[in-house]
């Protein structure tokens, strides 16, 4: 087998698998019955695995996925969204002690969102079935997304719940695919596969069933043979023309990281240390 279970977090709602193999992780949302919903403690398990995958040095890729077919009726789902049964007053609501005291409801999977965002390596969507919803806008914020031909659909369910996401999922989706089609997907709602999801470029590419999760881990290597840094680079490239100062920040952290590793970093430095001043003298004004 390809992969192992990463068994330290005892996760109910999700899987966490590394790669035998490879620098790779696979997410996967386990809640099939539902098409993959999640309430609010799906969302702190995904969270904690994607900053645990954040950490990992030897790891460059992360692939997001969907466990299936449901055991009720062998549907496939990526994701569908918020789980609308536990949805309360102000948002999706913990159903025990678990989570904050005052139990207020959370839509805490924003702070996924941009986890992916920054993540400093590519996260793939891997699409077997259903995106839906917040489910969708998921798969919109992912690098790259690859989806099966056979079972994957795309919807966006938001305004028919009185839901809206108005920020990645509609607004970088019209980055993706076009001011138009994007209108389109929310306010028209139809339900499109993955040869027409790819064709409208919010996939990267349709595949058979059977070998989509291995083309996403041949993915995952591709992406692990490359530079490290060239790829967090390019990553947080992408992102900062959309991302404002944030944006900025990100990528300058970055630019920060690779001018530490520089002698002029060490002297800088070691001069503060040393109590005295620094001596930049032969260090040369780069043209
Ligand atoms: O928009 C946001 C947010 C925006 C800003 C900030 C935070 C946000 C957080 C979340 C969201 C949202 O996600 S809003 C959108 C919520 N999701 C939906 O509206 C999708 C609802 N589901 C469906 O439209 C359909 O179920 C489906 C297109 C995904 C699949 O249809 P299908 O294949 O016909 O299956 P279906 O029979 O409908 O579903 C299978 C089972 O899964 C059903 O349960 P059962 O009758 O077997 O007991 C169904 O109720 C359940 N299920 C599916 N989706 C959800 C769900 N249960 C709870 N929540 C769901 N989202």
């Amino acid at each position: 087998d390809r992969w192992r279970s990463i068994d330290r977090f005892d996760f109910a709602d999700i899987t966490y698998h590394r790669a035998t193999d490879s620098g790779a992780v696979r997410i996967a949302f386990d809640r099939p019955a539902v098409r993959n919903a999640f309430r609010p403690k799906t969302v702190d398990e995904l969270a904690t695995a994607l900053d645990h995958a954040k950490r990992q040095t030897d790891v460059g890729c992360v692939l997001l996925t969907g466990n299936g077919p449901s055991p009720k009726d062998d549907g496939w789902a990526f994701c569908s969204g918020g789980d609308q049964s536990v949805r309360g007053g102000s948002g999706y609501e913990y159903d025990g002690d678990e989570g904050d005291s005052e139990n207020t409801g959370r839509l805490h999977i924003l702070e996924v969102q941009r986890a992916i965002r920054h993540l400093p390596k590519p996260v793939v969507a891997v699409v077997p079935g259903w995106a839906v919803g917040g489910g969708h806008s998921l798969h919109v914020v992912c690098d790259l997304t690859i989806a099966s031909r056979e079972h994957a659909k795309f919807l966006q369910t938001d305004p028919d719940v009185a839901s809206f996401d108005s920020g990645f999922g509609s607004a970088y989706l019209a980055k993706q695919i076009g001011q138009k089609k994007a209108r389109e997907v929310f306010f028209l709602g139809k339900t499109y596969d993955a040869d027409e999801a790819a064709e409208m470029g919010m996939v990267n590419e349709a595949v058979p069933h059977d070998e989509l999760e291995s083309t996403a881990l041949d993915w995952a290597d591709r992406i692990n043979g490359k530079s490290p840094t060239a790829i967090r680079m390019l990553k947080y490239g992408f992102n900062a023309t959309d991302d404002g100062m944030v944006g900025q920040q990100v990528f300058a952290g970055e630019a920060t990281r690779l001018a530490y590793m520089t002698d002029e970093a060490q002297e800088g430095r070691e001069a503060f240390m040393d109590g005295r001043d620094p001596e930049f003298e032969d260090v040369p004004w780069y043209y």
